[in-house]
């Protein structure tokens, strides 16, 4: 079964398998954690993924959905980015943020990855409220069939990693 660990930390800096990227579909970067990654990861992140654009991705990585990429020069073998939804209080989008996790476990699974660390998808910039974010991303992983020995939920402040340190038994 997998281990759920919890640091507060940058996740650039987490000696890793993979590390997982609240990205967007353009898969082009951004702010928040998608800037950090490809800033510490340098350009070979950015290289890989417009190859994937070109490939497989014309329209964008939709919602939900997660692929990986090589970490450049983070003390990571992968980076794998996912979409995560942005928050609705018309539309209960619940399900994509799940999807994000599973989604993102499942390609670890892929790569053999064993320890994957995963940064509060969608509680910046995507405005998820972080409570609810925590309890979902959580739950996803706990209800998920995988090979990967420790989920290492990485929070970049401290709100964050109360909201996440709740979920734990
Ligand atoms: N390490 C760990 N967590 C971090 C770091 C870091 N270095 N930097 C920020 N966070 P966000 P989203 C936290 O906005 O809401 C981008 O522009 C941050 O405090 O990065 O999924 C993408 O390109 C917050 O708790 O991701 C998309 O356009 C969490 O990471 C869009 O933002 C997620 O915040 C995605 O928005």
């Amino acid at each position: 079964m997998v281990t759920i660990t919890l640091v507060q930390g940058n996740i650039t800096q987490q000696h890793v398998d993979a590390v997982v990227n609240a990205a967007n579909s353009s898969l082009l970067g951004g702010g928040g954690v998608d800037g950090a990654i490809h800033r510490a990861g340098g350009p070979a992140i950015l290289n890989a993924c417009r190859d994937l654009r070109a490939s497989h991705y014309g329209k964008g990585l939709p919602t939900g959905k997660a692929v990986a990429t090589t970490a450049g020069d983070l003390p990571a073998r992968w980076v794998i980015h996912t979409v995560g939804p942005v928050y609705s209080q018309q539309e209960d989008r619940s399900h994509l943020l799940a999807s994000c996790h599973r989604e993102s476990l499942r390609v670890a699974d892929e790569l053999g990855a064993k320890t994957v660390a995963f940064p509060a998808i969608s509680t910046g910039v995507y405005s998820w409220p972080v409570e609810d974010a925590a309890r979902i991303a959580v739950e996803a992983v706990r209800a998920t069939e995988t090979s990967v020995e420790e989920v290492r939920f990485v929070l970049f402040d401290e709100r964050a990693y109360e909201a996440f340190a709740a979920q734990m038994p």
